[in-house]
């Protein structure tokens, strides 16, 4: 393997992708092609923790291996692959449940918040324990860094814990991550435009809250325009409130301008004249990969090899690491035995 740093991320085939999915996780992971040796996943497993149905959670899968590569993960210098086409991560997943208290589980934001008005008899197992599978898929390619949204971070410190805990309990075998957060700017924190106070999410905010990356042009101006803005009359970049806030931080992480430009072009702007840019910036940005989705979801057998080389590669390197976890756990190796 080269020695450039590892890096892993995966995003849920759980629905369609906004662009806080786009700002926050894919764009970073784009923009580090170059520096990193990269592993790009699918937790697909991860999307089990609630009730899919399979057509739809199949087709999801496909439309996400198109959507990273709509949106320029390379997989000629990415790996993309599945997490279920990888047994190594349930192993490993497994073997670091066995390590993980309950306490740490239950202090998750993420579990607290889907647990939440839901009787303990309806809440998922996978609900509570994903945590340890989310560590497993980090690990197991001893990535140094995880590029993720800042929804993330606890279960990035709950990673580094585990890691840190084995390492400790049977001598050093894995890299301790770091989380990396917000490194290329704007876009850590994509709020909800429809309610600024709770960060845009496929499954927690309402449709009109989130501009989904294959929205046509109408729907996303349509979006923007009724956004929720603050009670002044005109845009004050240094003193904006959540919403007015949230706007600028997404024209200025899709046009790539700076703090200052922003300001200069925008304060004592109506509302009205913000959004009509806002929604233009986020247009331009996403047709083209849109443009490029469409090209790769008409030929499915050419995204199917994709994942299967991918697969391949990631294979490679998971075994390698769960080898090592077997043995240091006290496993035997399954070639151990006569006439191995
Ligand atoms: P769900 O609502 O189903 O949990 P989600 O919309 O939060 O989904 P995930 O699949 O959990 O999306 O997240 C994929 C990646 O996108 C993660 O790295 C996450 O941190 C990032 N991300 C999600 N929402 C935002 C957001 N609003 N702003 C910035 N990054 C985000
Ligand atoms: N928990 C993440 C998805 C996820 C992930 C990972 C992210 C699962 N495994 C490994 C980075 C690295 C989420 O809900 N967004």
């Amino acid at each position: 393997m080269s020695d450039r740093p590892v890096v892993l991320s995966g995003i849920q085939p759980s629905g369609a992708l906004h662009l806080g999915n786009y700002l926050g996780a894919l764009r970073p992971w784009v923009l580090g092609q170059e520096e990193f040796r990269n592993f790009f996943c699918i937790v697909d497993l991860h999307a089990l923790t609630q009730p899919q149905e399979p057509a739809r959670l199949r087709e999801q899968t496909r439309q996400l291996v198109a959507l990273y590569l709509a949106c320029g993960i390379d997989p000629e210098r990415s790996t993309v692959f599945l997490q279920s086409h990888v047994a190594e991560h349930a192993e490993l997943g497994w073997i670091l449940t066995c390590l993980t208290p309950m306490g740490w589980l239950e202090r998750m934001t993420q579990f607290k918040e889907r647990a939440r008005g839901q009787s303990a008899e309806r809440v998922g197992t996978g609900v509570f324990v994903y945590p340890a599978l989310m560590a497993a898929d980090i690990l197991l390619y001893q990535a140094a860094y995880v590029p993720v949204g800042e929804d993330q971070r606890q279960h990035l410190e709950l990673t580094r814990d585990l890691a840190q805990r084995f390492n400790t309990r049977f001598g050093e075998t894995f890299v301790v991550p770091q989380a990396r957060i917000g490194q290329t700017g704007a876009g850590s924190r994509v709020m909800a435009l429809d309610d600024p106070t709770v960060k845009m999410s496929k499954s927690a905010t309402t449709e009109a809250g989130c501009v989904l990356l294959l929205d046509p042009p109408g729907t996303i101006r349509r979006k923007i325009m009724r956004a929720q803005t603050d009670s002044g009359a005109a845009v004050r970049a240094q003193e904006a409130q959540a919403g007015v806030a949230n706007l600028l931080e997404i024209y200025r992480a899709t046009t790539g301008a700076g703090l200052a430009e922003v300001a200069a072009r925008f304060d004592g702007q109506g509302y009205g004249a913000l959004k009509r840019a806002v929604a233009e910036a986020v247009i331009a940005a996403l047709d083209p990969i849109q443009a490029r989705y469409r090209q790769l979801m008409a030929d499915e057998a050419a995204l199917d090899r994709v994942l299967a080389r991918g697969a391949a590669a990631a294979r490679g390197v998971a075994a390698t690491t769960l080898a090592r976890v077997r043995d240091r756990v006290g496993l035997l190796p399954p070639d151990a035995g006569p006439g191995a």
